[in-house]
């Protein structure tokens, strides 16, 4: 989605999670810790971490600024980026691991089932504040789209998927989640 929304064409190449390419010999040499996403730089090097390949895309080209175009707007846009990963995402990524992705995920990392609810449970408590925060806002960030947007969306959409909804009384993300599906790289980077 990043790179759709900032016009790089890249070039893909699928690793297929659920029969475990991405933890074959092969892959571990671009990545070893065994997940996705990597990048191939020019020179050949392979760089790990979806923000940290967003940080490079977004100084590849100019505009739009998805992380932030001034001192202020960068360091707010990094600090909703921090929440989001830390106390939405990880705990709803948790919650599948150790529940609906369990028969997936239990020979490739330490799986804690009896936690499953708490992350989840977590994850929601942690939204509920989100929610009053973006009260008035078209944006996580306020008024310009933002790789926090696409980072949120992402977790919640996954989430949606596995048996995470976005609790139907929190209005502001609902409004906000509806208003992201109207996004274009929304669909093409499900294609
Ligand atoms: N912190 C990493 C997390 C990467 C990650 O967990 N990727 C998942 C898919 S989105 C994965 O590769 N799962 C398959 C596995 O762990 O075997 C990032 O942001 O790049």
């Amino acid at each position: 989605m990043f790179a759709i929304e900032k016009g790089i064409e890249l070039t893909y190449e699928e690793v297929n999670l659920i029969a475990g390419e991405n933890r074959s010999d092969s892959y571990l040499k671009i990545n070893p810790f065994g997940v996705v996403p990597s990048l191939e730089l020019p020179n050949g090097e392979y760089l790990n971490e979806s923000v940290a390949i967003c940080e490079y895309l977004e100084e590849t080209a100019d505009s739009p600024k998805l992380i932030g175009d001034s001192p202020n707007q960068r360091a707010i846009q990094r600090s909703w980026q921090r929440r989001i990963e830390l106390l939405v995402s990880e705990n709803i990524y948790s919650a599948y691991r150790f529940s609906v992705g369990l028969e997936i995920y239990k020979d490739r990392v330490h799986c804690i089932p009896d936690a499953a609810e708490d992350f989840e449970k977590a994850a929601q408590k942690n939204l509920m504040i989100i929610d009053q925060l973006i009260e008035n806002r078209t944006w996580i960030c306020g008024d310009w789209f933002s790789l926090s947007d696409i980072l949120l969306f992402c977790a919640l959409d996954f989430g949606a998927s596995v048996g995470q909804p976005i609790d139907t009384g929190l209005l502001n993300l609902n409004v906000w989640f509806a208003t992201m599906m109207t996004r274009e790289s929304v669909h093409l980077s499900r294609d």
